[in-house]
């Protein structure tokens, strides 16, 4: 039987190399306001800060212009559906960036800004909403699995990663991604609790976009969902979900100390879904145009432009370079799009068994001369 040591040693500030992140009044690490004004302890080297915040703020934009693209595909009738990630992208970029490129990511449905951070392409992260196929890509090459539509799921098969991980002795965190509507199934709770146990290296990231499709967060838990954690003693950690350092700093501490054997830990981002749930949502139904306008002053690209402005680390010419990427992206999806066409449908008997045994054939062929019997 495992034990697990639940007297958190401290996690270490990957700005300071000091133990303990900055909390604000509020109780959360946030390390850039929402004018762009860095906090007084950030006091790491400026220049690499100002070459990271560029990285990040160059996959946020990428990102932002893809789900946009994306956006628009389907009001043009070319997706079936698509749910936005705009407003989340400080919450994705920040995290994943701060992770290793093998540590291995369980996402829900709306990691977009996270997987193209991955190398995940357009025409993957399309296929699925575009109708073609059951899910987007091979997971084994970009440590990054399939998206999952069953709130809360991906909690399990995390940990069920991670456990695997932890009996093969590899240094691997898992990280899964999940949102506050999703952290109310048993699934969540399930996860958590088998994960602390057992010590499994992973990180719980829920995105708390304050909304389960009409559903706010307040109908959806009486407490703060990072307070969870102390119930099942994961290491918890509360941080602004638009403020990308933040994330940044908060996810690298928490990764280590999970990698370091000290077990799972629940990173509560608080963010907003600037878009309906889905595009089939119309979010004016439920909620008001004055909320809307109050977290569109908080826009974490926003934020970044900010900072960057007042540290010295952008100019036009490198502006401009992101824009023409951004462009060229926003072509390539649209592209990569219209080239997905739907599978035969006869490759549904060649795709399940290895070896197609003869009855199986017999049916394929009998599908193929009834689908020949008509005339278009
Ligand atoms: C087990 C299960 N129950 C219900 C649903 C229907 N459903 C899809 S998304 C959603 C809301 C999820 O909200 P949240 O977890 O906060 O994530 P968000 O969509 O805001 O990113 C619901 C209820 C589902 N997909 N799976």
């Amino acid at each position: 039987m495992t034990t697990v040591d639940l007297a958190d040693p401290p996690v270490t500030n990957p700005f300071t190399g000091t133990t303990g992140l900055p909390r604000t009044s509020e109780g959360w690490t946030q390390l850039v306001t929402p004018d762009g004004r860095l906090h007084p302890e950030v006091d790491a080297d400026r220049d690499a800060l100002g070459r990271l915040t560029r990285d990040l703020y160059r996959g946020m934009r990428l990102a932002r212009r893809l789900d946009d693209e994306a956006f628009a595909l389907q009001r043009q009738g070319e997706l079936g559906l698509w749910l936005q990630c705009r407003g989340q992208e400080a919450a994705q970029v920040g995290s994943v960036a701060a992770v290793r490129a093998d540590d291995y990511v369980f996402p829900s449905y709306r990691e977009h800004a996270a997987a193209l951070w991955r190398g995940i392409g357009p025409a993957d992260l399309l296929r699925q909403w575009r109708g073609v196929a059951h899910s987007g890509w091979d997971p084994e090459p970009y440590a990054f699995h399939i998206y999952t539509l069953v709130l809360a799921a991906q909690l399990l098969h995390a940990t069920g990663y991670a456990l695997g991980v932890q009996r093969d002795g590899s240094d691997t965190v898992v990280v899964t991604y999940f949102g506050d509507g999703a952290a109310s199934e048993g699934d969540a709770s399930e996860a958590m609790n088998i994960a602390a146990v057992n010590a499994a290296p992973m990180v719980f990231f829920c995105q708390n976009n304050q909304w389960a499709i009409s559903t706010p967060t307040a109908s959806q838990t009486r407490t703060p969902i990072h307070r969870r954690g102390a119930g099942f003693g994961l290491r918890s950690e509360w941080v602004d979900g638009n403020d990308v350092l933040a994330v940044y700093a908060v996810t690298s501490a928490v990764t280590a100390h999970a990698r370091s054997g000290n077990g799972p830990a629940i990173v509560e981002a608080t963010t907003y879904r600037m878009g309906g749930h889905s595009t089939s949502d119309d979010p004016t139904r439920y909620r008001t145009d004055d909320e809307l306008e109050a977290w569109r002053a908080r826009d974490p690209l926003a934020r970044v432009e900010a900072l960057m402005r007042a540290e010295g680390w952008s100019d036009e010419a490198f502006l401009g370079e992101i824009q023409a990427e951004a462009d060229e992206l926003a072509d390539r999806t649209r592209r990569e799009c219209l080239a997905l066409t739907a599978p035969d449908l006869a490759d549904a008997f060649a795709t399940v068994l290895a070896d197609v045994p003869p009855l199986l054939r017999e049916e394929r062929d009998a599908f193929v001369d009834y689908r020949a019997s008509f005339l278009d």
